[in-house]
């Protein structure tokens, strides 16, 4: 009787996608003790300071602002540059980011993503571009930088603004500069799920001194100073303990990088070797985070669906994700409307992929574990051969 036939047990605990990773707790505890001691909780404290100045020396970018959450981010982002009318989006991303636009009245255009990389299609998007149109929002999904150069060339030809939703992005490169530098601004996430995580957190990124500042009176009610509001604004700020957790979870960011990377290659090594299942490609000699554990199914080759997979992961206590089904085209609001052109590719990734654990909790013991539990499904399917 070979491996495969003999039983699988589940996992003795339920292993996460999205699991938090930890920095130094211990520094992490220092921090909240002198927050409670100079009870100075929120409203640009020390550590949101301190956290702003690490990421900007670590991506290299004159701006990073500290913001309660990436969405809000996004909205303070949109609002900042006087968006109107249409945006061209991915529908392939979370539903963030459509929401965004939406929100502040903007109406998110969908667009199709390539097949390859699962980035918005720059051959796609001019055929989108209205009277409309002020702004095309790329999203760098699962660390991968987008096509900036050929998306500057249509913003550009087109008059248009080019914003970035980098909320998987901190860490990756384009072009050997750190993502962030890119567009008029770049968006980070630092949610619990995050490689790097606040809690909850975002920040803008933007080498645009004058946004920056708009930007900064926006998040905080419109004030410039003491009794001085220059402009509508609302409450986004970041809270000193999030500001905290950001900052001991960015200090340990080369350790969670590497990590991640370890366990994206260990991922690689077993899976790439089943027939129908490819993993999303990521080059590792090119710095990213290697956060996403992307598997693609291919069904009549594989001899399995990506939804019995999941099921079956899920009965054995792993909690893969479907990642980003069913697509926001097809969540309400969006729904109701038709988008302008098929999203053939967007349709066809929401039926096969699944995104796998990854981070502090997975190791090389818990990928063969779960690579056994992959092979056992193909072979009661009976379509396991070795
Ligand atoms: N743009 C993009 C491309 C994004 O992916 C996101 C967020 C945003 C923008 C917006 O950024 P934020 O406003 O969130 O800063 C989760 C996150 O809530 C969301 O932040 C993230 N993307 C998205 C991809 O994932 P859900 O609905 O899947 O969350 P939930 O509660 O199902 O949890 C996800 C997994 O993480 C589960 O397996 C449980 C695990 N988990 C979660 C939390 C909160 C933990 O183990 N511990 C935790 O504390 O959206």
């Amino acid at each position: 009787m070979s491996d495969e036939q003999v039983a699988v047990t589940a996992l003795d605990s339920p292993l996460h996608v999205g699991r938090p990773n930890i920095g130094n707790t211990e520094k992490f505890m220092q921090r909240v003790q002198d927050i409670l001691e100079r009870r100075w909780f929120t409203n640009n404290g020390t550590y949101n300071q301190e956290f702003e100045a690490y990421l900007c020396k670590y991506l290299g970018v004159k701006h990073c602002i500290p913001v309660c959450n990436g969405t809000v981010g996004l909205e303070l982002l949109v609002r900042g540059l006087e968006l109107s009318g249409e945006v061209i989006v991915p529908s392939f991303t979370f539903v963030a980011t459509a929401h965004a636009l939406s929100w502040l009245g903007v109406e998110p255009v969908f667009c199709d993503v390539d097949p390859k990389t699962h980035l918005i299609d720059v051959n796609k998007i001019e055929q989108l571009i209205s009277p409309q149109t002020t702004a095309i929002l790329a999203v760098h999904l699962w660390g991968n930088a987008c096509a900036i150069e050929q998306l500057e060339a249509i913003a550009e030809k087109h008059g248009l603004k080019l914003i970035f939703d980098a909320a998987h992005a901190l860490g990756s490169d384009y072009q050997g500069k750190k993502i962030g530098n890119f567009g008029r601004a770049e968006v980070f996430s630092f949610h619990a799920t995050k490689f790097v995580n606040a809690f909850e957190g975002g920040a803008i990124a933007t080498n645009d001194d004058e946004l920056a500042d708009k930007i900064r009176h926006m998040l905080n009610f419109g004030f410039a100073a003491l009794d001085e509001v220059v402009s509508i604004g609302t409450n986004a700020k970041m809270t000193e303990i999030c500001a905290a957790m950001g900052l001991t979870s960015l200090e340990n960011v080369e350790r969670f990088i590497a990590k991640n990377k370890q366990n994206y290659l260990s991922y690689q090594n077993r899976l790439n070797a089943l027939p129908g299942f490819s993993l999303y490609p990521l080059d590792t000699e090119t710095p990213n985070n290697f956060q996403y554990i992307v598997l693609e199914i291919d069904e009549p080759t594989a001899g399995v669906s990506r939804d019995q997979l999941v099921e079956f992961l899920r009965k054995h206590n792993v909690l893969a994700r479907r990642y980003f089904y069913p697509g926001c085209h097809r969540m309400m609001p969006y729904k109701n409307n038709a988008p302008k052109f098929p999203l053939d590719v967007t349709e066809s990734l929401c039926q096969r992929l699944l995104v796998l654990p990854n981070g502090d909790d997975v190791d090389d013991d818990v990928i063969g574990q779960l690579y056994s539990f992959i092979k056992h499904i193909i072979y009661s399917l009976g379509k396991f051969v070795e």
